[in-house]
């Protein structure tokens, strides 16, 4: 078991190294990278969709990298909005790490890039552990998950530097409690701003954009009182985490036309990114 524990806090510690390096290279060529974390379908991208939309009216050079176990549904979404967009498949690994996102970001990310906006895979226990060298970690929540979720999730809310609560066009109807869902919120993080958006109707549009941008001006993010003490402590096997499926490489569409497609696609974790 101590092993166990041992080869865990070895990967994490590693993660945090090679995210120190990550955040200091990215610092200096002027890029802020934003690290977007929820249970799958909170509607990331959905937000990201109008956002990338908006800072391209605004002339902000901003990129998104979207990780998914399966798909290039994302980044098919988000190519929509004409920023350069990359998709990454992850091989079954429910997080992204930051060894990866280098590799990914390396030799895509166009040099004027201010702002690259970093889907993370829908998941909100094993990303939380990964620092992946990001100025400002996003934690969303829609108005359908519940408003224990920051209680059942103490690291995911207790490290946001930012809460993006969704989808609130159907608050209503499913009876959100937001008074309860921000003071469980303030419980595992206190100080932390919480913002309400529906990608559907356009509410909080431009928030997560103005922020990010705050932070790229050199405006401290929350810094949440958990730090970093607490990041690898929900994972008990040791194992950089799989979601149990397929461990080789999944099989996905690679004949996509680039006259046609505006976004670029990587398998496996280990897998060089292509141009
Ligand atoms: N009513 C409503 N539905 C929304 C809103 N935003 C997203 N959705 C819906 O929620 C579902 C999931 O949205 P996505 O944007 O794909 O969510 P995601 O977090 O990117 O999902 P994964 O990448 O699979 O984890 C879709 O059916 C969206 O249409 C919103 O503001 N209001
Ligand atoms: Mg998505």
């Amino acid at each position: 078991m101590c092993r166990v524990v041992d080869l865990q806090q070895a990967v994490l510690a590693k993660n945090e190294t090679t995210a120190h390096a990550l955040r200091t290279g990215m610092a200096a060529r002027g890029t802020t990278v934003i690290n977007l974390l929820s249970s799958p379908g909170s509607g990331k991208t959905a937000l990201l969709e109008g956002e990338l939309l908006l800072a391209r009216e605004r002339g902000v050079p901003v990129a998104a990298l979207t990780a998914d176990l399966a798909t290039e549904n994302d980044a098919r979404r988000l190519a929509r909005s004409g920023v350069p967009v990359k998709q990454v498949l992850t091989d079954g690994l429910c997080h992204l790490e930051a060894d990866m996102l280098g590799r990914h970001l390396e030799g895509w990310l166009p040099d004027s890039t201010r702002l690259v906006f970093v889907e993370n895979v829908g998941n909100l226990v094993c990303p939380a552990s990964y620092d992946l060298g990001e100025a400002l970690r996003v934690v969303l929540a829609s108005v359908t998950e519940g408003e224990d979720k920051p209680l059942k999730y103490p690291t995911a809310f207790g490290l946001a530097q930012l809460v993006v609560v969704t989808k609130t066009d159907i608050a209503d109807a499913v009876g959100f409690d937001e008074p309860a869902f921000r003071a469980h919120v303030e419980q595992v993080n206190p100080g932390v701003e919480v913002v309400l958006t529906s990608a559907r109707r356009g509410e909080g549009l431009g928030v997560l954009l103005d922020r990010a941008m705050a932070v790229a001006d050199g405006e401290p993010a929350h810094e949440p009182v958990m730090g970093r003490r607490h990041r690898g402590h929900h994972h008990t096997d040791g194992s950089p985490q799989t979601n149990g499926s397929h461990p080789h490489a999944h099989p996905h569409d690679c004949a996509d036309d680039p006259g046609q497609s505006a976004y670029v696609t990587s398998a496996g974790p280990s897998a060089q990114p292509r141009a």
